[in-house]
């Protein structure tokens, strides 16, 4: 047993990527994890594979956007037992278009997902991370947070607009100590990060990673967080910045000839 065996999070974007990947990594752990995502099925699939005798993975089908749905799985985990911790992890990027060109309804859908989604989930459980007395916020972000790049404007503008609110937040929240954790990863080759982003396309999809050695996986900032919300309490990562070594800055990416 460790410190944390009994410890319970609700992690957000539980169904692939970064989301799964932590969620399973929690449970692994041994933490109790209510994970949501709007793929109920998916989310199916993450509960078979928590191995027997670790932590458990409970899913529960929402939309981050959508704040009654928010709070009816708030009501779900309450009716369950409390979580000390929520990781807002879901998010994403939709399109790579110049701001001249770009579409509102691309910016409007990153808007929502990346701040709005974080909004809805934080609100909805802080009064009860307070009541622990010592909870825990962690906001997943990204580089993208820390330097605008041609292509990038709505994402550029969505994930700065979630920076701005963990940064209140951290200085709100401390008097109820809450940690607010925000981490911001650069290039991590998932499946659906860039193909999303791409609008489907799987060949331009492989090319945003082709001849980069070794980019981030989604296991890599699993871990970072795993260990950020498992950290004892006074200690908080505020910022953790993470590339892969290949990614020196966001304009220095270097990809092996192939
Ligand atoms: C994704 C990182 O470099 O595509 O959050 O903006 S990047």
């Amino acid at each position: 047993m460790t410190e944390n065996d009994h410890r319970a999070a609700v992690v957000t974007g539980a169904s692939s990527g970064i989301g799964r990947a932590t969620a399973a990594r929690l449970a692994a752990q041994g933490w109790t994890v209510y994970a949501l995502a709007r793929r109920a099925e998916r989310l199916q699939s993450l509960v078979d594979e928590v191995p027997e005798g670790t932590g458990t993975v409970i899913p529960l089908p929402a939309d981050v956007t959508d704040t009654a749905d928010v709070e009816r799985v708030r009501e779900q985990v309450e009716a369950a037992g409390r979580v000390d911790t929520v990781l807002c992890i879901a998010g994403g990027a939709r399109g790579t278009d110049r701001v001249a060109d770009g579409r509102l309804e691309d910016w409007d859908w990153m808007y929502r997902v990346n701040v709005l989604g974080t909004l809805n989930v934080t609100q909805a459980f802080l009064p009860m991370l307070r009541a622990t007395g010592r909870g825990t916020l962690l906001i997943l972000t990204s580089t993208a947070a820390l330097a605008s790049y041609e292509g990038g404007g709505g994402y550029n503008a969505a994930k700065m607009g979630q920076h701005g609110l963990a940064g209140a937040l951290r200085l709100e929240e401390a008097e109820h100590n809450v940690r607010v954790i925000e981490v911001l990863p650069g290039l991590v080759h998932t499946e659906e990060f860039s193909l999303n982003r791409l609008r489907g396309d799987q060949q331009a999809a492989e090319k945003v990673y082709a001849g980069v050695e070794n980019p981030l996986t989604a296991d890599d900032v699993a871990d970072v967080c795993t260990y950020a919300v498992s950290a004892p309490h006074h200690v908080n990562l505020d910022q953790v910045v993470m590339r892969p070594v290949a990614q020196a800055s966001q304009f220095k990416l270097i990809r092996k000839s192939q």
